[in-house]
């Protein structure tokens, strides 16, 4: 009979459990840190989840091509358009909450590593399911992490569309932290249950429990404290939430977002930042939007508008943030036709839905709002920001911008407009 796995020595190097020799490691700094990931990650799954949401999948070509009537598809309900920075809320809270624990995750898989090198690594069918769902776990937390931190800094290195595989992946992790939290709640609440514990961690010189899997046998001299691992950790995570609040709130905190390439400044009445300019959407200005621009508004029947047509209808102001799924807003005071009075030039009402079709065509050059944005007397064709005309890079010679709009869905460069009923 072959000799069983369990009953050989592991073999030399990250098996062996003398191979990790730090003191930090213990399960009680394991169990603070995943406290705290316990409390902040599903913060971060459910305003993902109300992302979702808010991009209202099941209209129009929203889903971007995914299809959405899969198990997976949960579409809650039709997003609200009051407040109107709910969107700028949700979606900053996600970002920046996402990015301040990135630091804590981090630590957290080092205090863990050892048990990647468990030997035996299987010992039983439940083991076996144990250590799957933790590859699913890892797996899934570092791929969100990874596909969501490159999207905000325009790096789409990967082959795959963003909102598809965040989303997807986002489930995979929601599935395995569920799992791994009923497996290791009872372990962690054990592991601060008392004072004593809790001062083995952040202590000075407290020494961790002796026998667990979590701490080295034969411990090496200390290159830190287990305090400054802590105020380490801490001071990056609250570093990199107050540049996410900056980038959520804007305005003078603005500066603050120095990781994000879109904290620039500009001047003037329009000196608030461009997420595309139109130079990066590819067509000469030639092409678009001289005086033969013409705005198409469509439904049981079709008007066609100039700009001074557009102007001569009643225009209503109000204060919007554009909100984008990448956690940055701004809030102007924006100008225009109310949708609801171009609705009611084609002849359409009742529950409407309306898609805004940019001479810009590609991913973002198309977007369906639902009929409470299309109802709400604030969602604006706006035709000037601030007191002054939209420019190009703004969305010259028309754009939209809604309340609670996700930005995604506030169309540039605006070419048609197609009112339909929306399905209850
Ligand atoms: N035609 C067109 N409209 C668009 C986009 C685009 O790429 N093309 N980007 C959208 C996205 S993702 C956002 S967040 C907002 C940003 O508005 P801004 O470019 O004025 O900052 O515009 C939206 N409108
Ligand atoms: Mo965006």
């Amino acid at each position: 009979m072959p000799p069983r796995l369990s009953d050989m020595s592991p073999p030399p190097g990250p098996f062996r459990p003398t191979f990790w020799r730090s003191p930090l490691r213990s399960p009680q700094l394991t169990a603070i840190l995943g406290l705290v990931l316990l409390i902040g990650l599903p913060v971060v799954a459910i305003t993902g989840l109300l992302s979702n949401d808010a991009y209202q999948p099941g209209l129009g070509a929203n889903a971007l091509g995914r299809n959405i009537h899969g198990p997976l598809d949960i579409y809650l309900f039709g997003w609200p358009t009051s407040p109107s920075w709910l969107y700028a809320l949700t979606q900053g809270v996600h970002v920046s909450l996402g990015l301040a624990l990135f630091p804590v995750v981090l630590v957290k898989l080092w205090s863990v590593i050892p048990k990647l090198f468990e030997w035996p690594p299987v010992r039983s069918p439940a083991h076996v399911l144990e250590r799957l769902s933790l590859a699913l776990l890892v797996g899934g937390a570092l791929f969100e992490f990874a596909t969501g931190i490159l999207d905000i800094q325009y790096w789409y290195a990967f082959p795959f569309s963003f909102p598809q595989a965040h989303y997807y992946g986002g489930w995979v992790f929601i599935g395995a932290l569920i799992f791994h939290v009923g497996v290791k709640f009872s372990t962690m609440r054990r592991s601060l249950a008392t004072r004593e514990e809790l001062a083995a961690v952040v202590g000075p010189g407290a020494a961790p429990r002796p026998e667990h899997p979590l701490v080295a046998p034969n411990p090496s001299a200390p290159t830190m404290p287990r305090r400054a691992l802590f105020g380490a950790v801490g001071a990056a995570s609250v570093i990199l939430l107050l540049q996410g609040v900056g980038d959520s709130l804007g305005g003078p905190l603005r500066p603050l977002a120095f990781l994000l390439p879109r904290g620039a400044h500009r001047s003037g009445p329009l000196g608030f930042q461009v997420n595309r300019t139109w130079a990066q959407s590819g067509l000469s200005a030639a092409r678009l939007l001289g005086a033969d621009w013409r705005l198409t508004v469509s439904g049981p029947r079709s008007v066609t508008l100039s700009r001074a047509e557009l102007l001569a209808l009643p225009q209503h102001t109000y204060d919007l943030p554009i909100a984008c799924v990448e956690g940055w807003s701004t809030t102007q005071r924006w100008t225009g036709v109310a949708l609801a009075d171009l609705a009611a030039l084609t002849g359409a009402h009742g529950r409407l839905s309306a898609t805004s079709v940019s001479v810009a065509p590609g991913t973002y050059g198309q977007a369906t709002l639902g009929h409470e944005e299309v109802a709400d007397p604030r969602t604006l064709l706006a035709l000037a920001v601030n007191g002054v005309p939209l420019d190009l890079d703004h969305g010259f010679p028309a754009r939209v911008i809604g309340p609670a709009v996700p930005g995604v869905h506030c169309t540039k460069w605006v070419r048609s407009i197609h009112f339909q009923p929306e399905p209850a």
